[in-house]
């Protein structure tokens, strides 16, 4: 399920600007390993890791930019084993710095090799959009940002992010969908260390915030453009790790999306 394009506001049309996609999805629903087959899929294509994968000590995949370390990780901290230990004291340190990562990855620019490609095309894992309207609102909600810091979140991340939109602005988000049960068990097998105390109810609560933001598209959002932004769905219950013809089917998918935009 696709919804279809509009022209962004903002964004450039020029044919050599590179698109720029984020990749939306809960807690191990896939989008790690998504992303993977999509750098393995096309030249043009270069994916930006989450950042906040450089704040616990999982050391993926062999990929080098997971293996450099944050400035917290050198001083010792953990800042999302932290907040899953102390939500209340956390949450809003951690949707601060989470923020500062997402901009800066977000205003990454294209590798040298991207720069020549035909149809260039950055796909990110999450963004700035998904730290506020599905994490720190969930953390709102559920009583770990206080009232004020919520309010004081919120204002400095409206006007950060309008500051920035014309380098930051998306083009498109890909959904992708599991049922909170779905990313339980793959997040149980994935082993995160920092995440084994996660319970059900949480990934519950994010996948309505998801559902919400991205399939029923009846959030309220404080940036324009993003109510208009073509929204890619896909269904990823299934397992599309271990399965080659699905993989191709996403890919297919993902390539027919990108034509549309
Ligand atoms: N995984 C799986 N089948 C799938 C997709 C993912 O078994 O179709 C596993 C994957 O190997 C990992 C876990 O689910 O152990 C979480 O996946 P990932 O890290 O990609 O999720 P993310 O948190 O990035 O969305
Ligand atoms: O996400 C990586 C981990 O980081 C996962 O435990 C969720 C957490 N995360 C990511 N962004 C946020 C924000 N903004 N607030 C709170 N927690 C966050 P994964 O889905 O496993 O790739
Ligand atoms: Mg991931």
């Amino acid at each position: 399920m696709a919804t279809p394009p509009k022209r962004l506001r903002g964004a450039p049309t020029g044919s050599r600007r590179h698109r720029k996609i984020s990749i939306e999805g809960n807690i191990a629903a896939g989008k790690s390993t998504f992303v993977r087959i999509l750098q393995a899929s096309s030249s043009d294509w270069e994916v930006i890791p989450e950042p906040i994968g450089k704040w616990c000590n999982v050391q993926s995949d062999g990929d080098d930019v997971y293996q450099e370390l944050s400035s917290s990780q050198k001083s010792g901290g953990n800042i999302l084993q932290m907040l899953y230990d102390k939500p209340s004291r956390w949450a809003y340190t951690f949707q601060s710095y989470a923020c500062l990562s997402r901009v800066r990855s977000q205003l990454q620019p294209p590798s040298a090799k991207l720069q020549q490609a035909e149809n260039p095309v950055q796909f990110y894992e999450r963004s700035v959009y998904s730290d506020r309207y599905v994490f720190a609102s969930n953390l709102f909600e559920s009583g770990n940002l206080l009232d004020t810091e919520w309010s004081v979140y919120q204002d400095w991340h409206t006007w950060l992010l309008n500051q920035f939109e014309p380098d930051i602005a998306l083009d498109a988000i890909i959904y992708l969908r599991a049922p909170p049960q779905r990313c339980m068990q793959r997040l149980l097998h994935r082993g995160r260390q920092e995440e084994q105390g996660i319970p059900l109810e949480y990934l519950e609560q994010l996948h309505f915030k998801h559902e919400a933001w991205l399939y029923d598209r009846n959030l309220r959002l404080d940036f324009e453009y993003l109510s208009e932004l073509p929204v890619l769905v896909l269904d990823v219950n299934e397992d599309f790790h271990n399965d080659r013809i699905k993989q191709e089917d996403i890919v297919d998918k993902v390539r027919e999306f990108l034509s549309t935009l």
